[in-house]
């Protein structure tokens, strides 16, 4: 059933089709929560686009307008803030130095609905970035990169933090990380996750090791 929805998601996707794809999202069935339509037929249309793509069967505008499309759909879709917040330690999330917007969106509003409160701090570079952690006195920091460059960027960042003696845990998603599973030990992080519904037991774990 699933594969047939990645079908015809993809194909209204490729078709440019926001009603056809919009309908699709609509149809989904109640017992079927928006982030768990996003992660099991948005995220496999995608990464279905992004290798055509890849093996050049696929233009990248096939492959941009496909994201312009999701980025609204799921924007429509996903959950909002929870008024319950959690009493938790303070968070940010960010994109590290690229543009792929859409796994930081979905993290974010799982977890904002979920009842955590964090900060959006939207895409950052290196030193910005560690600037406004320190700034803000994070304990917990989520990074989401969808290329290998900006993934090995965030050894970096844990670097410039420790040194500035900020003891920040950071949480890391996205492309590079379902690609290589060592690749978060390689930059430093503290946790990966593969997909957003991982992000509330991941950071529940560190929550128990913090008090
Ligand atoms: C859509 C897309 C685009 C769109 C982005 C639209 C947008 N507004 O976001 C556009 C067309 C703009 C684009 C551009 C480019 N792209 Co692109 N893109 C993709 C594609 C096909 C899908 C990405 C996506 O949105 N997936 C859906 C989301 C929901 O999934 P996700 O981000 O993985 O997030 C999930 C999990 O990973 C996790 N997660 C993600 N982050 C985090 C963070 C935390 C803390 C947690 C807990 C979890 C978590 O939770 C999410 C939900 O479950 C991927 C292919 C792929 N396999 O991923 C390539 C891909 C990421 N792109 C790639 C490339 C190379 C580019 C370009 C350089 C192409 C070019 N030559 O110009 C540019 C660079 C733009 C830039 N500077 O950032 C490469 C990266 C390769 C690499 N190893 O570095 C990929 C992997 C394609 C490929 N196979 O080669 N891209």
């Amino acid at each position: 059933m699933t594969d047939k929805l990645v079908d015809a998601f993809t194909r209204a996707l490729l078709d440019v089709d926001r009603l056809a794809a919009k309908q699709i999202v609509q149809n989904r069935g109640h017992d079927t929560s928006p982030v768990k339509f996003a992660e099991d037929v948005v995220l496999p249309a995608l990464e279905r686009i992004g290798a055509g793509w890849q093996a050049g069967t696929l233009a990248l505008s096939q492959v941009y307008m496909a994201g312009r499309i999701c980025e609204d759909l799921i924007d429509q879709i996903l959950p909002p803030e929870d008024p319950d917040r959690k009493n938790q330690p303070k968070m940010a999330i960010c994109i590290l130095s690229d543009h792929h917007k859409l796994g930081k969106i979905m993290v974010c509003s799982l977890l904002r609905a979920s009842g955590f409160d964090l900060a959006d701090y939207g895409v950052m570079e290196v030193d910005d970035l560690v600037e406004q952690v320190q700034k803000d006195n994070i304990d917990i920091l989520l990074i989401s990169v969808l290329m290998l460059p900006s993934a090995l960027k965030i050894k970096t960042v844990k670097q410039k933090l420790a040194h500035l003696g900020c003891d920040v845990k950071l949480i890391v998603g996205g492309a590079p990380f379902r690609f290589d599973d060592r690749l978060w030990k390689t930059v430093g992080a503290d946790a990966m996750c593969r997909d957003a519904s991982d992000a509330v037991s991941v950071i529940e774990n560190m929550m128990k090791g913090m008090v």
